[in-house]
């Protein structure tokens, strides 16, 4: 492929992300800073961009992740806001690569802007992605006010109770996020057990993943994807919420409804 062609891809993702930032704050997903984005732009990194001096670092990752040794991020900043990054994504985010020995990073363009205070547990994500092979490149956080909601709750926290009546509201949740809501129980922000949690629970197979009393994290293969699944959890969530304020428990889908659409659209059981 030829440098233009990286370029324009890497502007086409970078796009995408400030795409998706301005419809976190329109959601209310995305209070002050809350939320990040990592995309992992390695196959549209050119010789020209890999030439480019370290602007700042380097930096402790905090973990060593062999597997993206060598690769190269897009970051939201540390600090900064889904509404200005959807006007500004290079000033308010930084691309970073990662050193020989994949335990430390050096910022390289544009600006010194420090990577998202959930920086460990988005890379040990892109580390286990690759790891597995996975055609994953980006990674969500984001506050979706429902489905947080929902994590208040032991009998929601339960393996794929959530997952079921999310399913089960609307045909579109489980065609469009297949794997359903994995949960984690309530752990420090920024941690590396976070970290760790996260990534046991997207091995056993989800693509979303619920942090109790906090947010989501999502992988996908690019961002728009991972605001896609997330989006359509939350919808049902909404539903759910809507028909409970109208007086009722929601009937949901009847399981032979759920069978049906899952053979119809070749999706898991
Ligand atoms: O980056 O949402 O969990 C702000 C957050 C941390
Ligand atoms: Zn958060």
């Amino acid at each position: 492929m030829s440098i233009l062609d990286n370029r324009r891809l890497l502007k086409s993702e970078i796009d995408k992300v400030a795409e998706v930032a301005g419809y976190l704050w329109e959601k209310g997903w995305a209070e002050r800073n809350g939320g990040n984005i990592t995309i992992n732009v390695t196959e549209w990194v050119d010789d020209g961009i890999r030439a480019l001096p370290s602007i700042a670092g380097p930096f402790e990752i905090g973990f060593t992740l062999p597997h993206i040794e060598g690769c190269w991020f897009y970051c939201k900043g540390t600090g900064k806001r889904m509404r200005d990054l959807a006007r500004d994504p290079m000033g308010n985010g930084s691309i970073i690569r990662i050193l020989p020995g994949g335990a430390r990073y050096e910022i390289v363009a544009d600006s010194p802007v420090v990577p998202t205070s959930e920086l460990p547990s988005h890379l040990a994500v892109h580390n286990y992605l690759l790891g597995k092979g996975s055609p994953y490149r980006a990674s969500l956080h984001t506050h979706p006010i429902e489905l947080v909601a929902l994590t208040h709750s032991r009998k929601w926290m339960e393996r794929d109770v959530a997952t079921r009546m999310l399913w089960s509201m609307i045909p579109e949740t489980k065609a469009f996020c297949p794997r359903g809501l994995g949960m984690v129980p309530y752990m420090m922000p920024s941690s590396n057990e976070l970290a760790e949690a996260t990534i046991r629970t997207l091995d056993e197979d989800y693509d979303v993943v619920m942090w109790e009393k906090h947010g989501v994290f999502a992988v996908d293969t690019d961002v728009m994807s991972a605001f896609d699944q997330v989006d359509v959890l939350n919808k049902s969530a909404q539903i759910y919420i809507a028909a409970r304020s109208m007086g009722f428990d929601p009937e949901g889908m009847s399981p032979a409804q759920m069978a049906e659409l899952s053979s119809a659209f070749g999706l898991p059981k």
